[in-house]
């Protein structure tokens, strides 16, 4: 697999600072970074590499006024794709987001302007998800003729129920402002979503990395197992990280009474 430095991009910008914070940036704005073949290969280029590369956390932003405008609807219709050539664009855009979601990085998205369609996946395959005042998600497929093809039909329905999911794609309803956040598309509303994304990766970044490993990887493993099973793989996690070596100093100073306690801000002893 190359490393960071060996990947060629052209519809995203890779960058990482000496925090470990990994930017990825989605770089095609002429085009509202809609989401074209190419595009996915990278996005699992970069995130198939940022694990290995020690990213303790990325940010995945995008240039100009918006996110991203979904699948690229003009490649997709001069390419006039078969039904086996469309589901195996699909399985590439699911590898693509499955390493966002399973490769046990954190990823905090900060959205801006237009996050629909695949847009939309894109965004709900990431940990944390922070908007600004020009945010909207929307389901256009129903408008288009198209379905979902990039894993909506798993992740959003998490996020905000099948019935609301169901509602967006028949109707064309977008959730912007603190109704979004109300239904859970976000997690942050914030006038610089930029600004807010990095505070978050920054202090995400002072976990333990087998810590955010598993936060960033097990959960949703979980999700997919029988509650039996989820119970047991969630006592194995708990047995390698919490007997961790790097965990040792956080526990002696706990022990010690220096460790910061965990009380909200301003609250007296
Ligand atoms: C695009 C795309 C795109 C813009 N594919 N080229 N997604 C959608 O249905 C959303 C389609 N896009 C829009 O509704 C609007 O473009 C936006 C609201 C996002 C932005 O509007 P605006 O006025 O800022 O930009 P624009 O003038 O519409 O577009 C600027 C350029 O971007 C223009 O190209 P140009 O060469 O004429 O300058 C547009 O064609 C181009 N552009 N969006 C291709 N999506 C795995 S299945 C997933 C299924 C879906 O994602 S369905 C949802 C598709």
């Amino acid at each position: 697999m190359p490393g960071i430095s060996e990947l060629r991009l052209q519809n995203l910008i890779l960058d990482m600072d000496d925090d470990g914070i990994a930017t990825v940036t989605l770089n095609r704005a002429a085009k509202r970074n809609a989401l074209n073949a190419e595009t996915i290969e990278e996005l699992i280029s970069v995130f198939s590499a940022l694990p290995a590369a020690g990213a303790r956390a990325a940010i995945l932003r995008a240039e100009g006024p918006h996110f991203c405008a979904g699948l690229d609807l003009v490649e997709h219709g001069q390419e006039q794709r078969s039904p086996a050539e469309f589901m195996r664009i699909c399985l590439r855009w699911h590898e693509a987001f499955n390493k966002i979601e399973y490769g046990g990085v954190p990823v905090i998205a900060a959205l801006k302007g237009a996050v629909v369609g695949g847009g939309l996946e894109l965004a709900s395959s990431v940990h944390i998800r922070v908007m600004d005042e020009t945010t909207y998600f929307g389901l256009p497929e129903g408008q288009r003729g198209l379905f979902t093809g990039g894993g909506a039909t798993i992740r959003v329905p998490r996020l905000i129920g099948q019935a609301r999911m169901v509602d967006m794609m028949l109707t064309g309803r977008l959730y912007a402002g603190d109704e979004a956040v109300q239904v859970g598309l976000a997690q942050y509303r914030v006038k610089d979503s930029g600004a807010k994304a990095r505070e978050i990766a920054l202090r995400v970044a002072q976990n333990t990395p087998l810590s955010n490993f598993a936060i960033c990887s097990a959960i949703s493993h979980m999700q997919n197992m029988s509650g039996l099973d989820a119970a047991y793989a969630e006592a194995m996690v708990a047995g390698i990280v919490n007997t961790q070596e790097a965990a040792k100093d956080r526990l002696d100073s706990f022990s010690r009474g220096t460790a910061q306690k965990i009380k909200p801000q301003g609250a007296g002893a």
